[in-house]
């Protein structure tokens, strides 16, 4: 299997706010369809998915951290399977994204050691997954654990996430490669394409233009995420809670830029713009943080998004 992880990267960008987009050869407009359309056509899609197919989990005696995730449809010799939709392990959980409801379906197949901790949408992640389309084509898949960050990944993948507890640790093979223990978090998604790659999937994935995909995930390990190293977490910086960071300001809309400069909130070292930094707005003299964060002046707006503290700006 091929690494291919900068698919989830470029998902990042696959929702545009305008109704035309761009193709790659330059410049040639192309319609968008319509989101709220696409989402209910998706969500039929998935749930007749859910309907008529199985799974199945085997270990992998070759990489114990990377099982082996099978779809199959419930025909032949397979008639007796329980469909996906029946499964107990089965929930949904509603996203709004620009005013659109998605619907999203996922299994939780194995919690995760409920001592360890569950990452927030804004976390690094140490994680096997892979991704396939809701026709049942691999297009990703990372067996090896590798460190995800889940603001590179798109919606519907970090929605996950934050359903599972990591493991509680690994040991060292003779080989020097390490096998996690199996309280590892294992969770598959079922995504609308809005909530994926939408019209624009990655160059090459062989995945179609509002196609849902579905992505299993194993589970190791989360970080929290401080991009900025500002001293606020990542996952505290979507200014818009929104549930997502990474939104730009348009028109009146600040979306997580609160001083418009072009950097969201999360890789701003100065959120408000004034002239004291953001990590200098939140500690003592020591450079502890202070928690609840300051605000002196008393207005409901902690000093590290108040440009009006301290100090004379307009
Ligand atoms: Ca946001
Ligand atoms: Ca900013
Ligand atoms: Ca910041
Ligand atoms: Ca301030």
């Amino acid at each position: 299997m091929k690494l291919r992880t900068f698919f989830l990267v470029l998902g990042l960008i696959s929702i545009t706010m305008t109704s035309c987009s761009s193709d790659d050869d330059g410049g040639t407009q192309i319609e968008l369809r319509d989101p709220e359309e696409v989402s209910i056509e998706n969500i039929e899609e998935i749930e007749a998915f859910l309907a008529t197919h199985f799974y199945e989990v085997e270990d992998n005696p070759t990489n114990p951290n990377f099982q082996i995730f099978t779809f199959d449809t419930i025909a032949g010799e397979n008639s007796e399977k329980t469909p996906i939709a029946d499964s107990p392990l089965l929930s949904d959980t509603t996203i709004i994204q620009r005013n659109v409801s998605y619907k999203l379906y996922y299994l939780t197949l194995k919690q995760g050691n409920p001592q360890e901790r569950r990452p927030t949408f804004a976390d690094s992640t140490l994680i096997t997954y892979q991704g396939i389309t809701i026709d049942n084509d691999l297009f990703d898949a990372a067996p090896n654990p590798i460190w995800l960050d889940l603001t590179q990944t798109v919606r519907g993948f970090y929605e996950l996430l934050p359903k599972l507890n990591g493991s509680s640790g690994f040991v060292e093979n003779p080989d020097g490669t390490f096998t996690f223990n199996d309280d590892y978090g294992m969770g598959v998604v079922f995504i609308p394409s809005g909530l994926g790659y939408f019209a624009s999937p990655p160059a090459g994935s062989g995945i179609l233009r509002y196609q849902p995909i579905i992505f299993s995930v194993q589970l190791y390990k989360s970080r929290e995420a401080d991009h900025d190293r500002d001293g606020i977490p990542s996952y505290l910086e979507d200014y818009n809670n929104n549930g997502r960071v990474n939104d730009v300001a348009d028109g009146d809309d600040l979306g997580d830029d609160l001083d418009r400069d072009g950097l969201p909130n999360y890789l701003d070292r100065n959120d408000d713009g004034d002239d004291v930094l953001t990590i200098d707005e939140i500690t003592d003299e020591d450079g502890n943080i202070i928690t609840p964060y300051p605000d002196n002046d008393n207005d409901g707006i902690p000093d590290y998004l108040d440009p009006d503290f301290p100090g004379d700006n307009i």
